[in-house]
Formats: structure tokens, C-alpha cells, sequence
């Protein structure tokens, strides 16, 4: 089991709690699908995302993109229990949405720049550090339901 030192359980309560999901959603996964533009064969039912523009203004995206941000709040009100708590979505993206867990990571990396381009100077080596390791234990629970 993961261990949580008080340290990065006040790090990364610090951040969720100052985290606007509306704001960093959106742009983490614009970013992961204009930047990793295969992920984008997950949503065309999402309608147009011919260009970064167009990736930019879509309500969906946008939508779905604070839905994600949200399914981290999961983690972090069950920080001792990671890997439990996310059984139900890793089954849902491995058999019915059939999303490749690498993407998982690509993801989580948007969302850490997108929040690093937030806090600026605060987000220093020190926190990203320990966002990571949060990060890293979320997508290996996404990741855990696949065969
Ligand atoms: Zn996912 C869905 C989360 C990643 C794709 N997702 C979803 C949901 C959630 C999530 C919560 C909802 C569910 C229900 O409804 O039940 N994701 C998540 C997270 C993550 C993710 C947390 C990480 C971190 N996803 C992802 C990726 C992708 C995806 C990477 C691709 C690429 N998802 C998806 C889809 C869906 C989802 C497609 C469905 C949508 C609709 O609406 O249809």
C-alpha cells in the first residue's frame, strides 16, 4: 500500500482545494488532445475537433474535461485506498471504453503542466514532486483492470 506522509497529504489537499475544476479541467484535456491528438478518437462523438481552435471552443470537451478533474476527487477523499476506489472506472475505460492506459499518464501530464502554468513560482520542484506521486498511484489504479 502507498504511504502518505503528512507533508504530501497537506501538499495535495492544498491544491485540490484551491484548484478551480471549470478552469484546469477544460484545459488539461484540451491540451492532452491537441498535444496527443490519437486520444482524440475517444470522442467523436464530441463533434468538432478538426484544430487546436476548434479543440479550444467545443462545450463538450470542455464539459468532459471537469467531469475528469472531478473523478480525482475520488483519490483524494480515499487517499489510503487508491486502488479500491477506482475498481468501477478502470473496468469502464478498459472494456467499454477501451482507452489505452498509457493514456492515463499523457493525461495526468497535461493536467500537472496545466496546473504548473496556474501556480507559477508556488509549484515548485518540491510540490511537483509530490502531485506526481499522487498522479502516478491514480493512473496505476486506472490501469489496474486491464488484462
Ligand atoms: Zn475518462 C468517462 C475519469 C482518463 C476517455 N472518465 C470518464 C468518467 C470519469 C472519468 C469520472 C465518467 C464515467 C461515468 O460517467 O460513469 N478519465 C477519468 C480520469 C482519468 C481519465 C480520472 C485520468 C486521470 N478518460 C481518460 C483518458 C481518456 C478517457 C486519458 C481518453 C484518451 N473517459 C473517456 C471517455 C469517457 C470517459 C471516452 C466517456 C465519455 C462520454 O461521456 O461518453
Amino acid at each position: 500500500m502507498v504511504k502518505w506522509t503528512d507533508e504530501e497529504r497537506k501538499v495535495i489537499n492544498n491544491i485540490f482545494s484551491n484548484l478551480d475544476y471549470d478552469d484546469i479541467g477544460p484545459k488539461a484535456l484540451r491540451r492532452c488532445l491537441v498535444v496527443y491528438p490519437w486520444t482524440q478518437r475517444h470522442f467523436s462523438s464530441f463533434g468538432d475537433l478538426s484544430s487546436p481552435a476548434a479543440i479550444m471552443k467545443n462545450a463538450k470537451v470542455a464539459a468532459h474535461g471537469v467531469k475528469v478533474l472531478h473523478g480525482l476527487d475520488r483519490a483524494l477523499k480515499n487517499m489510503d485506498n487508491i486502488k479500491a476506489t477506482y475498481t468501477e472506472l478502470s473496468i469502464l475505460h478498459s472494456e467499454k471504453l477501451h482507452v489505452d492506459p498509457d493514456n492515463f499518464r499523457v493525461l495526468a501530464d497535461c493536467l500537472t503542466i496545466t496546473i504548473a502554468a496556474k501556480m507559477g513560482d508556488s509549484f515548485t520542484a518540491a510540490t511537483q514532486a509530490i502531485f506526481q506521486k499522487f498522479l502516478c498511484v491514480v493512473v496505476s489504479a486506472l490501469g489496474r483492470q486491464y488484462h
